[in-house]
């Protein structure tokens, strides 16, 4: 097996100074990165240098801090467009997050073109995110929910799936990569399905963007949203990529500033893309740092990172497998760096407090997937979750740690 990290995981280390960071004298050990990943100083930096030096409001003001304000946010666009293989700028709108991006999607095609009897295909293995928004707009337009079921490993019925799909679907909302269970999905295969329904897809790449290449152009989806904060960039700030003709076609989502090209009382047109989706004064400083965030996975590649977080799953499944009466929730060949596990007689909670005692950060619950958890026919799971900067002496101290909490539990 593998151990040797395809890069320097020290030098790496060094960018992220949380990393130094001592909880209850111990060294920190922080494997909750699909929760939320630490940021780089490039980031760091990138904040305290528009506050210090150019804040400003964008596309308004004519002066100088106003000019270097708007182009930084718009270069970050630029990134982001690179960052998934989009076709143009207007294709990325920015948003507080995935789940923004997605009520967004929701709301506004939901509002123009869902009617009633129509129906939206969504997963069992979605995050409430992907579920609460399609449920609201269902409600109000008379559209019907069907939900692709999975097996016991957590892989996708495709079959009942390709059967769920007719005429009357509108709209398949997707998670990419399982949070609570690192599954890869099928999205191209189940994009290519449900446009010969002529049915349009959002992907949510919430935990698929840090982890795989993404090309939005080959994977053909109509819609595609993440995070920054799960890619190395700030809270507060994600993104909304989508076919640019349908964005065209869809009304705004909120009124206000930046979105209009002119306003009366009696009526008022809207800006172009991607504006016409950005009302108000955006989060301009956690845009502009999101590029960092994407720089720091450049730095690297995202091949080599994930070669590197392979390394920590093979590495740690084979000694969690070691541990007497522990399963591991989706143990499939087809994941990413995400390791969720029951033990037979523990309580998730009881054994994070212990972990967090010596200094290991990991996710208990349900993971803001409840219907994923009562199909599993559990309460919630231990989840570890690697990033670039994790390495395997942190997961031998995990695993010491873990079989030391079980003596006092079990
Ligand atoms: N979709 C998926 C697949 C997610 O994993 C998350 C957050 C979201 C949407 C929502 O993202 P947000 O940035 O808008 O909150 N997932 C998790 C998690 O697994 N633990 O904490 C947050």
């Amino acid at each position: 097996m593998q151990t040797t990290a395809p890069y320097d995981v020290k030098a790496v280390r060094q960018q992220f100074p949380v990393l130094n960071r001592k909880i209850k004298g111990r060294d920190l050990v922080y494997f909750d990165n699909a929760a939320t990943s630490q940021k780089p100083i490039a980031v760091i930096e990138a904040l305290a240098n528009y506050y210090s030096n150019y804040n400003a409001n964008i596309h308004r003001g004519l002066h100088t801090m106003a000019d270097e304000a708007t182009a930084a946010y718009e270069a970050s666009r630029h990134a982001v467009k690179t960052f998934i293989g989009a076709t143009a700028t207007e294709e990325i709108i920015f948003t507080k997050g995935a789940t923004e991006s997605i009520n967004l999607v929701a709301s506004s095609w939901g509002s123009a073109f869902l009617n009633k009897g129509d129906e939206i295909i969504i997963s069992s293995l979605e995050h409430h995110a992907n579920i609460v928004p399609w449920q609201m707009i269902a409600e109000q337009k008379g559209a019907i929910l069907k939900i692709i079921p999975i097996n016991d490993d957590g892989i996708l019925d495709m079959d009942a799936f390709a059967l769920m799909l007719t005429d009357k679907t509108k709209f398949v909302s997707i998670i990419h990569v399982s949070n609570a269970l690192g599954i890869i999905n099928p999205v191209e295969e189940i994009i290519r399905m449900a446009h010969e329904k002529n049915a349009l897809v959002l992907v949510d790449g919430a935990q698929s963007s840090v982890h795989l290449d993404i090309d939005v152009r080959k994977m053909d989806c109509d819609f595609f949203v993440f995070s920054g904060h799960k890619i190395y960039g700030p809270t507060g700030v994600g993104v909304l990529y989508g076919k640019k003709a349908l964005l065209e076609m869809m009304p705004p989502y909120q009124g206000g500033g930046e979105m209009i090209k002119e306003v009366t009382f009696e009526k008022t047109t809207y800006n172009e893309l991607p504006f016409k989706f950005e009302a108000g004064t955006p989060n301009i400083a956690d845009v502009i740092a999101l590029q960092a965030g994407i720089a720091f996975i450049d730095s690297l590649g995202k091949s080599a990172i994930r070669e590197q977080e392979d390394i920590l799953v093979q590495y740690a499944t084979n000694k969690l497998k070691e541990i007497e009466g522990l399963r591991i929730i989706g143990d499939v060949k087809n994941k990413v760096s995400v390791i969720s596990f029951i033990i037979a007689g523990v309580h998730p909670q009881d054994l994070a407090i212990l972990l967090d005692n010596q200094g290991i950060a990991v996710r208990t619950g349900h993971h803001c997937a409840q219907p994923l958890m009562k199909r599993l026919g559990i309460v919630g799971t231990t989840r570890a979750s690697f990033a670039a900067y994790n390495t395997i002496e942190e997961v031998d101290c995990f695993i010491i740690a873990l079989n030391k909490a079980l003596k006092m539990l079990q």
